[in-house]
């Protein structure tokens, strides 16, 4: 085993290169049977195994730095960069992470997770090692971005921004058809266009040969070289787009083949100025049911080697997911008002929004990962009369935050905002936890923002969000969601006292929802919360407690008179929510009563990588840990 062998690029560099396809070979193994075992990103990171070994093998990491853009496809990196050992332990709990992470490594220059970044914090580090030069010896900077990252408006900026002041920085552009689904816009088709358009390159290299080796060089036949060549360019350049914002581009070329890669790396080592790079690889490469299904095994589950089928598929779900659940309400409420539409920015699956995309192609966007175009496009629509459900992840919601204020908010119009992935997001870890949202969005006036405690629940908010012609936002996390609250099988369930109020009521704007009476503590929980919050009130009983339960159901407008009403009855207040605290619901619910309230979940800091429910339970989100919280204080 060539693997065994390395423990750094150092290593690699001593392996001759005819030994490292079959070093490839070893990584890809290694790569899928940890990956059966722990889920992660599967085909990014079998597509770019090639160019990794040959990034290392021709730079001088870690003094020269790469880039990853998002940084999933990275697994061959963090195997090349000591750590194969620890690499079975691949987004579990205190194993490492399934990105790069500068606490991990210093191979891995930042910390990343969101796309489009790379060739901005390229060019911040090239702008600082120019300014630098005396103190820091020169560094190379690379960035690896793929097609999919490459539509996000952020990368535009730094390639035009890169362009202008022509700093040495490396761009590697991985084209593989593939965001997580397919590639989708005008500049995907382009992209199509150079890789069947190779041509051109191989014109321009000859002609280049022909000028130099063959006519005299003369400025005058220089110059018109070079006029033949602009005007060729027009004509079929490949890459013309990256040469008019001021790259070299060289390619494309075979990803996988790493003679070529290495040749053409170390040809161009020495080239100044920005230059674009474009290789062409197959997402899931070497692995048949990965390349077969290259979305499936974007980011996956545990799997059998042999079948590539995850156990989880086997077996009929006995609970849906919320992203389910909000998926099929969403197909129902679209065929009776055609005036739904939905939006994803490149996860239509992820979202649910895949089975509205095939119902209503008509209806439906894929605008790729551009979250703040999303939220801009959905305005434009909601101004001309129609209601745009924009599903996006809570932690890449973060990315369009001002159009929520200024597009969306100020406007005051009717967009809907799905909230998957609100809270704890496990295995992705520190960037992917979808913590903020409450406290991002809590303060911007005009936004309603819900949270549903069960399966129904969902379904009603969904259907309040489209009647309410006000932009609104529902909140929910990964993973199951509870059928319906036992408290809701108890069925016409009546709850004298507080504010007259019934459990399940239907949804009323800014109206909680009271689903226990108790003269002990109450607990004021949102969302996911309250399935624990009324675990914990059950478990309290048998130490002769009794609490009262609110759902909130909203974040804002807050049920205040409800909340006043309940702090002058009980002593003890709890809110519990799935959400950094620091200015989260929490801090919403104190703003209305006087006493102070004790507030449960998560603490100011970035949450690390692990299942959702080591981390719950880590932070006392679970029945036990709110009931324990809850004993300790009120006993
Ligand atoms: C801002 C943001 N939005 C969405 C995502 C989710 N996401 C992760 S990878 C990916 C697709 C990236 O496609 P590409 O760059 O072509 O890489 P490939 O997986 O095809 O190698 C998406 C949409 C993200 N990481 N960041």
């Amino acid at each position: 085993m060539l693997l065994e062998s390395i423990n750094s690029p150092q290593d690699l560099k001593k392996l001759s290169p005819e030994q490292l396809p079959e070093l490839a070979v070893e990584i890809r193994q290694r790569i899928v049977e940890v990956v059966s075992q722990t889920g992660g990103h599967l085909a990014s990171s079998l597509g770019a195994v090639e160019l990794i070994i040959a990034l290392h093998y021709c730079l001088d990491t870690p003094h020269d730095k790469i880039i990853f853009d998002v940084g999933h496809q990275a697994y061959a990196h963090k195997i090349l960069t000591a750590r194969n050992r620890d690499f079975s332990t691949l987004r579990q709990y205190q194993g490492i992470s399934g990105f790069p992470s500068k606490d991990e490594s210093v191979y891995d220059v930042f910390t990343t997770g969101h796309s489009s970044t790379a060739v901005s914090l390229a060019l911040g580090l090239a702008c600082a090692r120019d300014y630098n030069l005396a103190k820091t010896p020169y560094y190379k900077v690379v960035a690896v971005i793929g097609d999919g990252s490459l539509s996000g408006g952020l990368c535009f900026e730094g390639l035009n921004n890169t362009g202008h002041l022509k700093k040495d920085i490396l761009v590697i552009l991985n084209t593989n058809e593939l965001s997580i689904a397919p590639n989708v816009g005008a500049l995907s088709t382009y992209l199509n266009k150079i890789i069947s358009l190779p041509i051109y390159n191989r014109f321009r290299n000859s002609l280049e040969g022909f000028v130099k080796s063959r006519l005299p060089k003369t400025s005058r036949i220089i110059k018109l070289a070079n006029k033949f060549e602009e005007g060729l360019k027009g004509l079929f350049v490949p890459g013309i787009l990256f040469e008019e914002l001021g790259f070299r581009y060289f390619g494309p070329l075979d990803g996988h083949d790493l003679g070529i890669l290495i040749k053409t790396l170390k040809n161009i080592g020495n080239i100044k100025g920005p230059i674009l790079l474009h290789v062409i690889t197959k997402k899931g490469k070497g692995y048949p049911p990965a390349e077969n299904d290259a979305v499936r095994f974007h980011g996956t589950g545990p799997f059998d080697i042999k079948t590539g089928v995850s156990p989880s598929e086997k077996q009929a779900p006995s609970t849906k997911a919320y992203t389910e659940v909000f998926s099929e309400k969403l197909l129902e409420l679209a065929a009776s008002d055609k005036k739904i539409l939905a939006i994803t920015a490149a996860m239509p699956e992820g979202t649910g929004l895949d089975k509205f995309r095939d119902m209503y192609p008509e209806r439906f966007f894929d605008v790729g990962i551009a979250e703040a175009h999303a939220v801009c496009l959905a305005s434009g629509l909601a101004k001309a009369g129609f209601k745009p459900v924009v599903a996006i992840y809570s932690t890449f919601l973060q990315r369009a935050y001002d159009q929520i204020i200024e597009d969306i908010a100020l406007q005051n119009l009717a967009v809907i905002f799905a909230i998957d992935r609100a809270g704890i997001a496990g295995e992705d870890g520190v960037t992917h936890q979808g913590i903020f949202d409450i406290a991002f969005l809590r303060s911007i006036p005009n936004l309603v923002i819900m949270a549903p405690k069960d399966s129904p629940e969902l379904e009603e908010m969904l259907e309040f969000a489209v009647g309410l012609d006000k932009p609104a936002a529902i909140r929910y996390p990964k993973g199951k969601i509870p059928n319906s609250l036992p408290v809701r099988q108890a069925g016409k369930f009546q709850i004298p006292g507080l504010s007259g109020r019934q459990a399940n009521s239907k949804i009323e704007l800014g109206k909680a929802e009271v689903l226990r009476e108790g003269k002990d503590f109450a607990i004021i929980a949102l969302g996911s919360m309250v399935l624990p919050s009324f675990e914990a009130i059950e478990l309290l009983k048998k130490d002769g407690l009794s609490g009262t339960l609110i759902n909130a159901r909203f974040v804002k407008p807050q049920d205040s008179n409800l909340f006043k009403d309940i702090s002058a009855k009980v002593k003890f207040i709890f809110s519990v929510e799935e959400g950094i605290l620091d200015g989260g619901f929490g801090s919403a619910v104190q703003e209305v009563i006087e006493q102070p309230i004790i507030r449960m979940g998560l603490p100011s800091e970035f949450i690390t990588h692990g299942k959702r429910d080591i981390l719950l339970e880590k932070y006392g989100l679970t029945g036990e840990g709110i009931a324990r919280r809850i004993k300790e204080l009120v006993k």
